[in-house]
């Protein structure tokens, strides 16, 4: 099914293997799969959240304008995924490339145990703010009506973030 042009923010991340190499295929995987890469961030080193014995990640936000609705595009996240080597172990595990949908225009989507657009723990994460910050800053998220240059202003978590 194809709808009307959506603009979608992801959230890549890697702390395995060639992390920079595997973000840029993960990339070129969209731009093939979802649709038309409109923004890429800076790359930022960044302490693991969550499970923090585990080594750091590299982190950017992308933009995509696509087509494909959200559940279709969480299809073609988790396949790109796989294809580059990602199984899914423990919860906040290390892991070769994590893709997350972060916000799907403003809607606001809540199917349990799959899909919860915006992200839930959005809000609460420096490596996603300040990345996405970069090239959605002014974006207004659609549960909180802030934008996202203003959550990152009150945020608490510390953990650091290095633009790279
Ligand atoms: O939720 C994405 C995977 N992930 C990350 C991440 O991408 N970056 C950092 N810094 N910590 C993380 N913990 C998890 S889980």
């Amino acid at each position: 099914m194809l709808l009307d042009r959506q603009t979608v923010y992801l959230l890549l991340g890697s702390n395995l293997g060639e992390r920079r190499q595997l973000i840029t295929d993960a990339i070129d995987y969209l731009e093939k799969e979802v649709g038309v890469v409109k923004g890429i961030s800076s790359f930022y080193e960044t302490a693991a959240w969550g499970k923090e014995d585990q080594p750091s990640f590299l982190n950017i936000a992308v933009e995509v304008e696509t087509r494909f609705p959200a559940e279709e595009v969480l299809e073609k996240i988790l396949s790109i995924e796989k294809e580059l080597g990602r199984i899914r172990h423990e919860k906040w595990g290390a892991r070769l490339i994590d893709i997350d949908l972060i916000l799907y225009g403003n809607e606001i989507i809540d199917i349990p145990g799959r899909l919860q657009v915006p992200h839930p723990q959005m809000q609460y994460r420096k490596f996603v703010l300040v990345p996405l910050t970069e090239i959605a800053g002014n974006v207004v998220h659609p549960v909180l009506g802030v934008e996202i240059s203003e959550i990152l202003k009150s945020l608490a978590d510390n953990l650091p973030v290095i633009k790279v």
